[in-house]
């Protein structure tokens, strides 16, 4: 165990901020103390012809991730959204508790959801949450890290969204983002997870359900993110990895059985990167990855040429801080475009506290780097609270456009901002 094991990104922990004579004290949350943007500016308010005014629904204790999956087989989508930590006061205890949304077909809000809480039995420090069928039995399953027990945590689904503990298996030093996908193409889906603290992925392969670390890759300082897909067209799927310490993101290729080779090239991203997505944002059928960099308000695009290599980045524009980020092509040109989540502290008359919105980068083909400025909108109704963590692009309502997912720790909120002008397509055509 690191001696330091919750100041990673995405850790969110109380921050307590004290107001001179007035002896008020304010609490926020800060995700890292060393990645937000300072300003006096306040979050953008607006939602102008995008998207509707927010929704917002409770989340939790302290929400911050969310996953999408069919959890009760009913052929229709559901949202999970994680909360790894209780906070009271200036204290925080581990919880773990998830929220389900389970879509509701007789409901006709634009937010057809109802909402249940799934306790753990015992309150654990979920940091990160994704969804697959773990164990072949075509149910949904939920993978979590432990991180504090560095440790992954498989939740089995009984097929109606109940979900029960079906064991753990230590991987390195505090593991802080999974992705799952079929290394050894045996059509069971596998797993890797980033541990920053001992600067490694662990590679995991499934064996109906059991999993075991099967390779350990050393990888450049302070890892923090994951992206997977076939980056040279092979047909077996491939690994990229963001380190923050050292900026880089590094290619790991696959050799068709599971097994991951580092290539020689490595991607410099810009200061203080925090999260890392994989995509085709160009639509030439050759995959790409895109990086957040919150120290210098910045989205490194790393175009990828198909056999392993990629372009050297270009670097497009961001609102202050950003974070994560999602891609989807809003306005149907065949360019994916970017929706990122920021995170800043704003400062007036003596006192920070953090903040954030969302913005939305569409591209342009008049632009050199392809991307217009992007524009900024409120994340949610307290709009000093609404300081994005995660973000999802989903079709909500069912009305073909594009919708906005986001989880609002601070104000303990899911908010769902519902598309208003684009029609667009969650991938290339
Ligand atoms: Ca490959
Ligand atoms: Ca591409
Ligand atoms: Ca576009
Ligand atoms: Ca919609």
């Amino acid at each position: 165990m690191s001696s330091r094991p919750f100041s990673a990104f995405k850790f969110w922990w109380i921050f307590l901020f004290l107001l001179g004579s007035s002896g008020t004290i304010f609490f926020t949350a800060c995700s890292s103390t060393e990645s937000h943007s300072d300003t006096s500016a306040g979050p953008s308010s607006v939602s102008g012809t995008v998207f509707e005014v927010p929704l917002e629904y409770d989340a939790g204790e302290n929400p911050i991730g969310l996953t999408l999956g069919d959890f009760n087989g009913d052929n229709k989508t559901d949202i999970i959204v994680t909360s790894p930590r209780k906070q009271n006061g200036i204290t925080t205890s581990e919880d773990g508790t998830l929220t389900l949304f389970q879509f509701n077909s007789s409901s006709t809000s634009r937010f057809p959801f109802s909402s249940s809480t799934i306790t753990p039995t015992t309150a654990e420090w979920r940091q990160d949450v994704i969804s697959a069928d773990f164990t072949g039995d075509n149910n949904t399953d939920l993978m979590v890290t432990h991180t504090d027990q560095d440790k992954i945590k498989l939740l089995r689904n009984d097929g109606s969204a109940t979900f029960t503990d079906n064991g753990s298996v230590t991987v390195g030093d505090v593991p802080l983002n999974l992705v799952s996908g079929d290394w050894n193409s045996d059509n069971q889906t596998d797993l890797a997870v980033v541990n920053r603290d001992n600067s490694s992925v662990s590679i995991l392969q499934n064996s109906n359900g059991v999993f075991a670390v099967t390779q350990t890759l050393p990888v450049s300082e302070k890892p923090i993110q994951l992206a997977d897909g076939d980056w040279d067209g092979d047909n077996d799927t491939d690994l990229a990895v963001l380190s923050r310490d050292s900026t880089l993101v590094q290619i790991w290729l696959n050799n068709g059985s599971g097994t991951f080779s580092a290539q020689s090239t490595t991607y410099t991203v810009g200061s203080l990167p925090i999260d890392m997505i994989s995509g085709d944002w160009n639509c030439d059928s050759k995959l790409d990855l895109a990086v957040s960099n919150s120290g210098d308000n910045t989205i490194s695009l790393i175009y990828g040429k198909g056999t392993g290599d990629f372009d050297s980045p270009i670097i497009i524009s961001s609102g202050k801080g950003p974070g994560t980020m999602a891609a989807a092509d809003f306005d149907n040109d065949s360019k994916m475009d970017f929706v990122v989540g920021h995170q800043f502290l704003v400062s007036t008359s003596g006192f920070s506290l953090l903040t954030g919105d969302f913005s939305l980068t569409l591209s342009d083909n008049t632009s050199s780097t392809g991307y217009a400025t992007p524009v900024s909108f409120a994340a949610g109704l307290a709009k000093n609270e609404a300081s994005p963590a995660e973000l999802v692009i989903y079709d909500v309502d069912n009305d073909s456009k594009l919708d906005v997912l986001i989880a609002l720790p601070i104000s303990k909120k899911l908010a769902v901002l519902s598309g208003k002008q684009y029609f667009g397509n969650l991938s290339c055509p």
